[in-house]
């Protein structure tokens, strides 16, 4: 038994992925992805510099030592790159230990608690018009449940809209008519969250009126407002029935969240940035949020997050993995095999990948009726095209970033 090899494979097909490919000596394979997005090259240092000597000669039959040992070991705690990277280990022998026993992953995880993982799409327009066109769009590829961005007046350019090809390059919306514009330096973009708590509930009042009552509709505040303001927009919009308000305030302060509670019944999903179980600690044990919305890829891997979830469900608070296009192939994979295990499942973030990603990583999930399924290869059902991926190479991406009318930075 023993790890012999231990690689970091860099490839930018539509965008940059890091990927984890683990070796044991039977030959067996697992891969786990370690990509975060605009600073991708932080987790392979940490990967090869740091964590790849521990690995060689390791049993991989021992994934929670592997865990604790990469995690305490290090001494320095938590964080999102120490955290991708324990993730990205952690997958790799999960897919190692489900192949050796030739199984789906998620058959190891206590098996299927449902057919299919429901799941949402990102649906934008600058007007109500490409908005709704959006949506009708999605329904087509058979998506039921979208996230609704907009368009404000008076701001040229935000988050999430699709006619910002630099938003949808780097923020994680793709686009197929849109190419990714890589290699630029970070690209500003407008805020006023007055203009904003103004304009977006009279958008979810149109898309009500045109879509029906039935649609479960998301929305997303990336992590823009205070809490009262947070509170004023959760408020407002109960009306329109949403599935959940995201990240509606930075939570570095957890206790923000109860202010927002206080004031609102609509449902709150945060926790796309948080990477550890610690990071939701009061929120959850307070009940101040609905659904977790941490990656298997940023928060320490399958058996991290899996700890998180058991946790969250003595709350009744569910998963709503974040599943933009920076959480590539394996770690999408890794998020299905773990939602069709758990009873607390929410909902599953899904945009799909390029074409050349999928030449990239080659996958065995499925996606019909608007419900995703992980296949039932053994492992994860993902296999890197090594030749592919390399003719690819890395290519320097940022995130875009926010200022007030004013020049102040504002939160992205
Ligand atoms: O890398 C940043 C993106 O993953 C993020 O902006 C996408 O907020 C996001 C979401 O909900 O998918
Ligand atoms: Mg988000």
């Amino acid at each position: 038994m023993g790890i012999v090899a231990a690689e970091v494979i860099v490839t930018s097909p539509d965008r940059n992925f890091v990927t984890l490919k683990l070796t044991t000596d039977e030959g067996v394979t697992g891969l786990g992805d370690a990509t975060l997005n605009g600073r991708e090259l932080a987790v392979v240092s940490y990967l090869r510099d740091h964590v790849v000597p521990l690995l060689i000669d390791r049993d991989e039959r021992n994934i929670e030592d592997t865990w604790q040992f990469l995690y305490r070991g290090a001494y320095w705690r938590r964080g999102p790159v120490t955290m991708a990277a324990i993730a990205a280990v952690d997958v790799a022998l999960w897919d190692i230990k489900a192949k050796r026993a030739g199984m789906p992953l998620y058959q190891l995880l206590g098996g299927a608690s449902r057919r299919g993982l429901l799941a949402y799409g990102h649906a934008s327009g600058k007007s109500l018009d490409e908005l709704f066109d959006s949506i009708r769009a999605h329904l087509e590829q058979g998506y039921r449940a979208v996230r609704v961005q907009t368009g404000v007046p008076g701001l040229a350019a935000i988050y999430g809209i699709a006619s910002n090809a630099t938003t949808a390059a780097n923020a994680g919306v793709r686009y197929d008519h849109e190419p990714a514009q890589r290699g630029a330096l970070a690209v500003q973009e407008d805020w006023d969250t007055r203009r904003y708590l103004r304009h977006v509930p009279t958008v979810f009042e149109a898309v009500r009126h045109e879509f029906g009552p039935e649609l479960p509709l998301l929305h997303d505040g990336h992590h823009r407002m205070t809490p009262i303001e947070a509170a004023q927009l959760g408020r407002s919009l109960e009306p329109y029935d949403l599935f959940w308000l995201e990240d509606c305030t930075p939570a570095e302060n957890q206790e923000a969240l109860r202010l927002v509670r206080q004031h609102t019944t609509t449902p709150l999903a945060i926790g796309e940035i948080f990477n550890t179980i610690w990071d939701y600690q009061l929120i959850i044990r307070e009940q101040l949020i609905d659904y977790v919305r941490s990656a298997v890829t940023h928060a320490g891997g399958i058996t991290h997050l899996k700890r998180l979830l058991e946790y969250a469900a003595q709350y009744q608070i569910k998963s709503g993995m974040h599943g933009p296009t920076d959480v590539s192939p394996v770690g999408m994979a890794a998020a299905l095999h773990l939602g069709l295990a758990i009873h607390n499942f929410g909902i599953q973030e899904y945009m799909t990948h390029g074409a050349r990603t999928n030449e990239v990583f080659e996958q065995s999930f499925t996606w019909r009726d608007g419900y995703l399924h992980p296949g039932d290869e053994p492992g994860l059902g993902v296999s890197l095209n090594v030749d592919e991926a390399g003719k690819y190479p890395y290519e320097r991406a940022y995130l875009p970033y926010n200022r007030l009318a004013d020049g102040t930075v504002h939160d992205w």
